[in-house]
């Protein structure tokens, strides 16, 4: 199985504002079945079609598979919206696109995500504490958003230029 390679910071297609869903296409459930097996394999608990250089607007999630008691579980998003939020909270979040860089945010601690299945079938989903933030950081991928962009000037700051060192060293 060759899988497709995520997208690294700085670029710029992360930047991109994804487009709406229209048809669901063979093509489109086929960037989905990829979509899960990246994820897996990272591994990670989401992944955007934009971190896979596809800006449409779909994410996949599956924020418990690690615990082997619950297993496989991924839900593909298409079209997806935020509702309904409640309360604030703080989590210490990574990226797939972020290598080697972790910082707490601070987001809407219960959501209610709506959106459509590859079917077309509508999704509501009441979500709290990891999932609400990941729905929420998948979500900001499909607006060009990164996580470091939710963090101080200074941290990100830092961030950058940790980032841009490891790649002189890489191209070295
Ligand atoms: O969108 C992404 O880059 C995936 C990202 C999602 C995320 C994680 C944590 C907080 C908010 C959003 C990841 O999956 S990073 C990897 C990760 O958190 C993880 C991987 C395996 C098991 C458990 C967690
Ligand atoms: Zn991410």
């Amino acid at each position: 199985m060759a899988l497709r390679d995520v997208l690294q910071f700085p670029d710029p297609r992360l930047k991109k504002i994804s487009e709406p869903v229209g048809e669901v296409t063979d093509e489109i459930r086929e960037l989905a079945r990829d979509m899960i097996d990246v994820m897996y394999d990272e591994p990670g608990i989401g992944l955007a079609a934009a971190q896979l250089g596809v800006s449409i607007r779909m994410f996949v999630i599956d924020t418990e598979w690690s615990d082997e008691e619950i297993g496989q579980h991924p839900r593909v998003v298409i079209n997806p919206e935020i509702a309904d939020r409640e309360g604030r909270i703080t989590w210490e979040e990574g990226c797939l696109s972020v290598p080697d860089y972790n910082a707490v945010v601070e987001r809407d601690a219960t959501i209610t995500l709506r959106g459509t299945d590859l079917d077309g079938k509508p999704i509501e989903e009441r979500a709290e504490g990891l999932r609400a933030v990941c729905i929420q950081h998948e979500v900001d991928h499909l607006d060009g958003i990164l996580f470091i962009d939710r963090i101080s000037r200074l941290k990100r700051s830092l961030f950058v230029k940790k980032r841009k060192k490891q790649l002189a060293e890489e191209r070295d």
